[in-house]
C-alpha cells in the first residue's frame, strides 16, 4: 500500500482506473447483494413481499415484463436523492482533480459518484450497469429524464408512457440486456493504465469482472475490499496488493499514505455544505409560499 501510495504522490502513475461496486455504497446506507440475500437486510426484506422466486430475479428483463413492481420497489428505495456519497466517491473525485484518473468504471444504479452528487464529471465516469438519470418506455422507446418518472416512482405507481401507456423503465442494465456503448472504452482504457483500484466488489458478474485482467501485467493492481475477490483470489500477480477490511477505513489509510487527508475533507465539507446550502434555498423558497 505504501508503495501504490508513492507512485501514485510521485505522479509515476498517471492514469489510475478504478472498478468499483455495491461494496463503496454499503457505508452510505445502501445494502449490497449479499446483504440483501440475507434476512434481517431492510431491502431484502422489503422484497419478500413480492415473493421474488430468488434476490436476482428483480433486474432480470423476462421477469420485469412479467412484474415490474418488485424492480419499483427497490427504485424508490435507490432513487437518485435518498443517499449521500461518502469518503471513497470523493477520494475518485478527488484522484479526477490531480489529473491522475484515467477513468472510473462502476457497477452500482445509485449514481453516488455523478457530477451532482460526488463529483466525477460525465466524461471521467462509465456506469457499466447504468443509472437511473435517464429511462426509456419498454414499448415505443420514447426517452425520459429520470425526473419526470419521480413523482410516480414515489408514489409506488409503475411509471406509464403518457404516448403508448407503455412501462418506462430506468435504463439499469438487467441481466439479459446490452451494456451501455461507454463500457467499451475498457478496450483503449485498460491498456493504457499505470494503476488499476478495485473496490467493493465480489468480481462475480460478467463481464464486469474480467476487466480485472485487461490491465497490462507489469501494471499494479490494488484491492480494498472485506474479502479476496476474483483474480486476487486465484490468480494473483507479483505486483497486486490487497487491503483487506472496510472499504472506508482502507482508502482513508491510502489516502493518508498520500498526503492527501486535509484535501479530501475539504472536498467533504464542501460537498456537504453545497447540499446544505441547496436545501437552505429551498427553505427560503418555500418559505415565501407559507401563505398557502
Ligand atoms: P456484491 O456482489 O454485493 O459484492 C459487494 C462486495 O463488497 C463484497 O465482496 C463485499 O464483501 C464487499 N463489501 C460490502 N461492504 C463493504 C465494506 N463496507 N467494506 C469493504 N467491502 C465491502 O456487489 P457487486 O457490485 O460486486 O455486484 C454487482 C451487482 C450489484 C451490480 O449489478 C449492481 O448493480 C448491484 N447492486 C448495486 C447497488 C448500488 O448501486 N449501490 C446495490 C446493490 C446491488
Amino acid at each position: 500500500m505504501q508503495d501504490v501510495a508513492e507512485n501514485i504522490r510521485e505522479r509515476r502513475c498517471k492514469r489510475v482506473v478504478v472498478m468499483a461496486g455495491a461494496g463503496i455504497s454499503t457505508p452510505s446506507g445502501i445494502p449490497d447483494f449479499r446483504t440483501c440475500r440475507s434476512p434481517g437486510s431492510g431491502l431484502y426484506d422489503n422484497l419478500q413481499q413480492y415473493d421474488l422466486p430468488y434476490a436476482e430475479a428483480i433486474f432480470e428483463i423476462g421477469f420485469f415484463h412479467r412484474n415490474p413492481n418488485p424492480f419499483f420497489a427497490l427504485a424508490k428505495e435507490l432513487y437518485p436523492g435518498n443517499y449521500q456519497p461518502n469518503l471513497t466517491h470523493y477520494f475518485v473525485r478527488l484522484l479526477h482533480q490531480k489529473g491522475q484518473l484515467l477513468r472510473m468504471y462502476t457497477q452500482n444504479i445509485d449514481g453516488l459518484e455523478r457530477h451532482q452528487v460526488a463529483g466525477v464529471p460525465p466524461e471521467m465516469l462509465v456506469e457499466a450497469h447504468g443509472t437511473f438519470a435517464t429511462a426509456t418506455c419498454t414499448s415505443c422507446l420514447r426517452k425520459y429524464d429520470g425526473e419526470e418518472l419521480r413523482p410516480e416512482v414515489m408514489s409506488g405507481a409503475v411509471p406509464r408512457c403518457p404516448t403508448c401507456k407503455g412501462v418506462v423503465k430506468p435504463d439499469i442494465v438487467f441481466f439479459g440486456e446490452e451494456l451501455p456503448l461507454s463500457f467499451f472504452k475498457y478496450l483503449t482504457d485498460f491498456p493504457l493504465a499505470d494503476l488499476l483500484i478495485v473496490m467493493g466488489t465480489s468480481l462475480e458478474v460478467e463481464p464486469f469482472a474480467s476487466l480485472a485482467g485487461a490491465v497490462r501485467s507489469s501494471v499494479p493492481r490494488l484491492l480494498i475490499n472485506r474479502d479476496l475477490v476474483g483474480p486476487f483470489a486465484w490468480g494473483r500477480r507479483p505486483h497486486d496488493v490487497t487491503q483487506l477490511g472496510d472499504v472506508v477505513t482502507g482508502v482513508k489509510e491510502l489516502v493518508d499514505a498520500l498526503g492527501w487527508t486535509q484535501e479530501l475533507d475539504a472536498l467533504m465539507a464542501a460537498g456537504n455544505s453545497e447540499k446544505c446550502l441547496i436545501s437552505e434555498n429551498f427553505k427560503t423558497y418555500i418559505s415565501k409560499f407559507s401563505w398557502i
